[in-house]
Order: structure tokens, then C-alpha cells, then sequence
């Protein structure tokens, strides 16, 4: 968000022979080593990042994440490291009037020395820390951070603390709740310097922080002011210009700026953002130039959105409603939960956060949920939801957990919370503020109450209270225009109210087993959480095995099914509705057809119920390893077929048929702000493509609804069901429709003929067959991504898939459809 001296300042400045002297920044990234603290060798390390890293980089550790090294790499947790390094400053920096320490992330417990005086004892990874060490410099520094393992803090605060608390100690160290180990994720509890460190030096001013607030926002006009918190010498006069898409438009002449100063200013017919799918996530380019006379003392540049958006929860006939209203107009979400994306934060990249948040926006999401157990995402993940017009729904970093109440975890939670709030709050994308994750839900229902004393109840609900309902929410209205919603889900599943009043996990589905149907029958106004497992890419597979078999009942293979009932699960909902494979590449192949048949039915029968239902959330997005989850996307960035899948069940207009036993109702959504008349065409075809029924109606659908639009009584036509399709048009869509499971289909085999040639980016594949291919899949030991996969391939109709790759050629690629499992005697 904020740089200094841009090419464009420079040349003006020459040009006006104005002179910068504004805050300095220097990285102090390199010399860096580590040992344990108790050895005598040193080892050089890489910051930001983290230990496990560092042991990874000096091959002093297996890595943790290929076959079951992890379990051999619990101790690294449990020792104490020391970080290393000296850095040389010039007099001119030294003679500087200010010189401040900016760490913005130490992991977690660390003992900051400089030139050997301890200047800081860290204990919040969630926290950046800014020192003056101005008298404590020299020419040539020497700085040391030791990072005492978590472990024995964690076991003193709870041999002070007054009860038991569940779930475990991690919850008295601010720090990645899912690095303890959780259930897709391996136990990788890390230490370190695990964001960037520098020091910043200056003279007479510097800014702290520019809070960009929208005061109104209409089609006319948008209000804003601009409230900028400084560090500046006193009694000395600035001016302050405001650049909009770097045209000069405001002037605030002799300020004496204080600690918190405030300047409004208009932009007449503001373009607004929007998410996506409904408009364009149009940002302004807003400059702010701080000066005294010919002297520039800062610039600070930001990409900002206008739009409003409120969580509505209102009271209705039903219960209350949860729902995001942008710009005045409800919008229904489309999303997934999102997980950090590697257990060494640091090994993520920027490109890395560029490709996941474009296959999110390419599968028609408009918002993501950054789950409480990860951590607060990266700027430039925010910069890139901004951008690419994709909402958050940003938790605070708490999870299944009941957590501690004393007067120093509650101050220290304060300091994070703003912290965040503040450093978030220009973004366009944030759309909610979320306590925690599931911990409401785990006090009344997971029997964390039983055995304790009323007191005791009372005094851990009170903990409770005092920080998701009231230093989170007093902060975020305070530092924000964002709405607060104190735990996600609002009740757990065993409350009844959790269908008819705020937002839901539905756990139905998995943890107890229910047929996926389920869904269909409850759906609650916000579907926050629900997923189901699959087995990762063939690739993920190999590399934890390092074998070039798919092998996924070694044992070490195990290890990356982090869920107790995991494998049992997955075998008996495939048992109830797909052929379950007896060979393990067609078993991965099927367990991801299944998660992604269960997710898709309950994402369309979320979407048909709107607006009685406005948002349809499924856990989760992605990987943090390579490992058996519930994602859509697995940690090398392939596809599963629920992304495929979730991608077409999640298009702004829907054609989603449903059968109420003889009774066809197809329903349109259509999330689009507005009508479309058309064509619906309906056709039953069989699996030669033989045509049994057809049928044309001219229909019109109305702006963001769901509507049956097509009613048909089965009973009149004559044909069996496992023998045929429904195949319904309108508009530009598409859709197919079957009227049994999977496994009851009959499906003729056929050869399914391909036509490989280059193209610009890779391959075209072009794919035909003589009878209907369900669940065509392609695959190649290349890394590329394939447009489409896991689809259906009509009779007798060309179909053409583009497989962006580096690689020059494609022999190997491999075919698979469900028709070769489903054969026919
Ligand atoms: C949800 C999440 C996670 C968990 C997932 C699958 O409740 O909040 O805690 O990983 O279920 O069990």
C-alpha cells in the first residue's frame, strides 16, 4: 500500500527542485544464522521465514512434508533457537533524530538483543513490534533473537491459570492455531522472524497510519475523510495534497499536524466496486503528498474501493436473517474457507497467492472466509482481493477453543486486534470481522461444560465474552466500517435454530455421517461450513511416497489423513453412491467425483432456496501440505473435481433441476442484476443420444432470484431413468441432469477418441465418443491445468479442452471415465 519516491515524484521533484525527507526504510534481511541454542555451530538463515525452513534449506532436517518425516521432527518445537546477524549503518543514518525497529512478526516467544541490550520479549506472532533503538546503534551492530520453544510457556500459563481449559495449550500463545496439528494439517509448530524486519529512520515526520473512512457513498457522491495519525515534531506548519488517479485534486495548506488529523474531501460520481460477478472491483489510485514548503516529508499511495457492505440480521418470520448487502444490493455468496497455504508461511510466494485467488475468481466466487486457526493473511492477499473483486470474511485467529481471561492475554489480544483492524481497514474487500471459529458452538455443544462447577462456567463464559463481545467488537468499530459477528456458526448443529437464524456448519454431512442429501432438505440462511474429504492429485500422492506408484494404503501414506474415521468415511458415502474402485488411481478418482457430487448437491439446493438462504460457504479451499482434506484445490495447486464442479454449480445464472420423486422442477438462479428472457429448452436423450422427449418454453428470470421455471410430471413419459439424461439450455447455459446416482447409471462403454495438438499455450484436446462419457477426466504426469475436467462428454458431440502447459509434449496423457467402472455385463 505504501511506497516511498515513486519514478513519477522523482522527476517532478527535480523538476520543482523539491527535496524528500521523509521517513527512510532499510531491510535488514540479510547475514542471517541460527543455531539451537544450547550448539556452537551456526547455519545460515533466511528471513523472513522460519526454522523448520531453515533446518529444510541447510539439509539438516527429512522434509516434513514426504512420508511420515514429520513424526521424527516433533523436537524441533520443543528446543530453543537463536537467530543471528550484524548490519553496518553510515554516520547519516546514525545522526538521524529518529531510529525505530520495525519487526512485523516474530514467532512467538522472543528475546530481542541489540548490541547487547535485550530491547524486546515478544509474545504475539499476530503482533508487529516497533522500537526506538536510536541510542543503542553504532556503525557496526550485532542483533540476536532467541525464540524460546512455546511448550514451556504454554505449561506455566496454565499452571497459573485458575481452570482447565479446553482444548489443549495452544490456546495461550498467540500464535497459528493450526500449527498444533488439525484435521488437514500436520503438527509443524514453527518459531522465527516470519515477517520482514527493518529499520526505519527520520527526522521531523512520519506517518503511522491513513485510514481512508467513507463517510456516504451514492451514485452522486462519495464523502470521504481521510484521517491521517502522525509522528511529527511539533509547531511546524505542512501542507497535504490528495492526488486522485494522480490528478491533483485537493490542497490542505498549513496544518499543524497533531497526533490525528482529519481532511474530508468529495469525488462526484464515484465509481463504486463491486465483487466480480456482479460489477467491476473498480479501485482509485489515491496519493497523499505531505509537505513543508519545497520539502516532500511523505507519500503514501493507496489502491481504494468505494462500496458499502453491511451484514443484514434481521429479524424476520422465520428467524433472522444473515445476509451481505454491497452498495445497497443483497448479493449472495458464493465462497470457500481458506487455510494458510504452507505450514512455512514464508515458502508461500507472491504468484503463489496471485494463481489461488484466480482460481477462485475463475470458479464464480465472490468471497473467501479466512478461517480463525490460520493466521491474518498477507497484504498482498488482500491487495489481490481488492483487485480481483473477491469479498473476505476475515475471522480473528481463534478457533475451537475456550480461551484465557487474565488482564495480560486480554491486553494482548487488545494490541493485535487493533493492530489488525487498523492495518486492514482501507481494503474494499474485507466485508466481515468474525470473533472465532466454532468456539460458541464448542461451549454449548461439544460438552465442554461437563463437570464444571457453576462458577467455573460462569468465569470461562465471561472470558469468553469480554473478548468476542467486547474488546474484538469495541475495536472494530472503532477502527472500522465493518460489521462484527461474534463466532461463526451462530448455533451448532444441535440447536434447531441453526436453520432458521444466522449462519451455519452444517457437520451433518461427514463428522455424523449423513447421506448427502441431507442438504437438500436443511438449508439454513448461511451455509458458512460444510465440506467433505477427498483424496488429493496423483502428483500429491507420489511425492508423499516418493513412489511413482499411487499408493494410499502404506503407512506412511496414512500419516496424511489427519482425521480418525477419515479413510471409513470416505469408503462408506462412496459405497452408497459410486462403484467403489477396487485399484487405488480409480479409487482417487471416484473419492473426488464424490466429494465433489456431495458438495455441488448441497451448494445448488443453498443456491435454489435464496433468498430464504444467502450464502453458500464450503470448507475448504486449499492445503496447507500435500495430504487427504476436504479441499477443492490441493497444495500443488491442482484442481480437484469439486472445483471443476463447484465452478459450473456456482455460475451467476443456474439451471438447477430437481426431482421430488415423479415430480421434475427446474429452477433457474440467477444472481446476475438482471432479467433475462429466453428459451428454456428441455431434452431427454439417452446414452446413444437417441432423443426421448422434448420441450420449449419462453421464459423470463428475474434479477437476482431463484425461481422454478419448468415443471414436468415424469409419470407421462415413458423411459427408465438409469438409462438417460436431462439436458436443459437457456441463455448461454448448459446443464446436465441425472435422474439416479451415480452408481445405478447405465453407462455404455465406448472408445472415447482425442485429437492432441500444440497450441499457443500448451495442448488442444479434442475429445469424442458414440454414447455419453459421465465424468470424463484427464491426466498427464506434466504440471498444466486443463480448462475443463471430470465432465461430461455427450454422444456423437466434439468437445474441446485446452491443456495450459510448458511442456512439449503430451503423450502421456490418460483418460478415465466413470463408464470404464460402470461397465455393463
Ligand atoms: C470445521 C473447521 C475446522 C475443521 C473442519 C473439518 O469445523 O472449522 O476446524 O478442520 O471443520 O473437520
Amino acid at each position: 500500500m505504501r511506497y516511498i519516491l515513486s519514478f513519477f515524484i522523482i522527476i517532478f521533484l527535480f523538476s520543482c527542485q523539491l527535496k524528500y525527507k521523509g521517513p527512510k526504510t532499510i531491510q535488514l534481511h540479510q547475514n542471517w544464522e541460527f543455531k539451537k541454542v544450547e550448539d556452537t555451530l551456526w547455519n545460515p538463515a533466511t528471513v523472513p521465514g522460519d526454522v523448520f525452513s531453515d533446518l529444510l534449506d541447510n539439509n539438516l532436517i527429512k522434509h516434513p512434508f514426504i512420508g511420515n518425516n514429520i513424526d521424527s521432527l516433533y523436537w524441533v518445537s520443543e528446543v530453543d533457537w537463536e537467530y543471528k546477524t550484524t548490519f553496518k549503518l553510515d554516520e547519516k543514518i546514525l545522526q538521524k533524530k529518529h531510529i525505530e525497529l520495525n519487526f512485523e512478526g516474530l514467532d512467538t516467544y522472543a528475546t530481542v538483543i541489540l548490541n547487547d541490550n535485550i530491547i524486546l520479549k515478544s509474545n504475539n506472532a499476530f503482533r508487529g513490534f516497533k522500537i526506538d533503538v536510536k541510542s543503542i546503534l553504532k556503525l557496526v551492530n550485532e542483533m540476536k533473537i532467541i525464540f524460546k520453544s512455546t511448550s514451556k510457556y504454554e505449561e506455566v500459563a496454565k499452571a497459573n491459570s485458575l481452570y482447565n481449559l479446553p482444548e489443549g495449550n495452544r490456546i495461550y500463545t498467540r500464535k497459528a492455531q493450526f500449527q498444533y496439528g488439525w484435521d488437514w494439517g500436520p503438527k509443524l509448530n514453527t518459531a522465527g522472524i516470519w515477517k520482514p524486519l527493518e529499520l526505519i529512520v527520520w527526522d521531523d515526520f512520519k506517518t503511522e497510519n491513513l485510514y481512508l473512512n467513507q463517510i456516504t457513498l451514492t451514485d452522486s457522491i462519495a464523502e470521504m475523510s481521510l484521517i491521517l495519525e502522525t509522528n511529527s515534531e511539533e509547531n511546524v506548519a505542512y501542507d497535504l495534497e490528495l492526488f486522485i488517479n494522480d490528478t491533483l485534486t485537493n490542497q490542505y495548506r498549513d496544518f499543524n499536524l497533531n497526533e490525528r488529523d482529519t481532511f474530508n474531501f468529495k469525488i462526484r460520481n464515484p465509481k463504486k466496486w463491486w465483487p466480480h460477478n456482479i460489477g467491476e472491483p473498480y479501485l482509485y489510485n489515491i496519493k497523499v503528498l505531505i509537505k513543508e514548503g519545497n520539502t516532500i516529508l511523505d507519500s503514501i499511495s493507496i489502491k481504494k474501493g468505494f462500496r458499502t457492505i453491511e451484514l443484514v440480521t434481521e429479524k424476520d418470520s422465520i428467524g433472522e436473517s444473515f445476509y451481505f448487502k454491497v452498495n445497497d444490493i443483497p448479493v449472495y455468496v458464493k465462497g470457500a474457507n481458506y487455510i494458510p497455504q504452507n505450514s512455512m508461511q514464508n515458502k508461500v510466494s507472491d504468484a503463489d497467492y496471485d494463481n489461488l485467488l484466480n482460481d477462485v475468481a475463475d470458479a464464480n466466487m465472490n468471497m473467501l472466509r479466512v478461517w480463525g486457526g490460520g493466521i491474518y493473511e498477507n497484504t498482498i492477499f488482500y491487495d489481490l482481493c481488492d483487485e480481483k473483486g473477491i469479498l473476505v470474511w476475515q475471522d480473528f485467529m481463534f478457533a475451537c477453543a475456550m480461551y484465557p481471561g487474565d488482564e495480560t492475554f486480554l491486553e494482548n489480544v487488545k494490541i493485535e486486534a487493533e493492530e489488525q483492524v487498523k492495518r486492514l481497514q482501507n481494503h474494499a474487500s474485507i466485508a466481515l470481522w468474525c470473533g472465532n471459529n466454532e468456539s460458541r458452538e464448542g461451549w454449548h455443544r461439544w460438552g465442554w461444560q461437563s463437570g464444571r462447577s457453576k462458577k467455573e462456567k460462569e468465569a470461562i463464559w465471561n472470558d469468553y465474552l469480554a473478548v468476542f463481545d467486547s474488546i474484538l467488537p469495541k475495536t472494530v468499530n472503532q477502527y472500522s466500517n465493518t460489521n462484527y459477528w461474534e463466532s461463526s456458526p451462530k448455533y451448532g448443529r444441535g440447536n434447531p435454530k441453526y436453520k432458521t437464524e444466522g449462519d451455519a456448519h452444517d457437520w451433518w454431512i461427514w463428522h455424523d455421517a449423513f447421506p448427502f442429501e441431507y442438504l437438500e432438505e436443511n438449508v439454513p440462511r448461511f451455509m458458512s461450513e460444510f465440506g467433505f474429504q477427498s483424496f488429493p492429485s496423483y502428483e500429491a500422492i507420489k511425492y508423499i511416497n516418493q513412489n511413482d506408484t499411487i499408493n494410499i494404503t502404506s503407512d506412511v501414506f496414512k500419516t496424511h489423513q489427519k482425521h480418525s474415521r477419515g479413510f471409513q468415511l470416505v469408503e462408506d458415502y462412496m459405497q452408497r453412491d459410486f462403484p467403489v474402485p477396487t485399484n487405488p488411481e480409480d479409487y482417487v478418482y471416484v473419492s473426488q467425483l464424490l466429494q465433489a457430487y456431495g458438495i455441488t448437491k448441497g451448494i445448488e439446493s443453498q443456491r435454489r432456496a435464496k433468498p430464504y438462504n444467502m450464502g453458500t460457504v464450503y470448507w475448504q479451499l486449499n492445503d496447507c501440505w500435500p495430504v487427504v482434506s476436504w479441499s477443492s484445490i490441493d497444495f500443488f495447486g491442482n484442481w480437484k473435481a469439486l472445483h471443476y464442479k463447484a465452478k459450473r454449480s456456482f455460475k451467476d445464472v443456474l439451471i438447477s433441476p430437481k426431482t421430488n420423486g415423479d415430480n421434475l422442477n427446474v429452477y433457474i438462479v440467477n444472481d446476475d442484476l438482471q432479467t433475462y428472457s429466453s428459451k428454456l429448452s428441455l431434452e431427454i436423450l439417452d446414452f446413444s443420444g437417441n432423443q426421448i422427449w422434448t420441450d420449449i418454453k419462453e421464459i423470463s428470470v428475474d434479477e437476482n432470484s431463484s425461481n422454478i421455471k419448468y415443471q414436468l410430471d415424469l409419470k407421462t413419459l415413458s423411459f427408465n431413468k438409469d438409462e438417460v439424461l436431462l439436458i436443459s439450455k437457456f441463455n448461454k447455459e448448459i446443464r446436465y441432469f441425472y435422474f439416479v446416482k451415480p452408481k445405478d447409471l447405465k453407462l455404455i462403454e465406448s472408445d472415447i477418441l482425442q485429437k492432441i495438438t500444440k497450441s499457443e499455450n500448451g495442448f488442444s484436446i479434442e475429445l469424442f465418443s458414440k454414447t455419453l462419457q459421465k465424468d470424463v477426466f484427464l491426466f498427464s504426469d506434466n504440471k498444466g491445468h486443463f480448462s475443463d475436467n471430470f465432465f461430461d462428454l455427450l454422444p456423437n458431440q466434439k468437445q474441446v479442452i485446452n491443456f495450459k502447459t510448458e511442456a512439449l509434449s503430451l503423450s502421456d496423457l490418460k483418460i478415465k471415465s466413470l463408464n470404464q467402472l460402470l461397465k455393463q455385463p
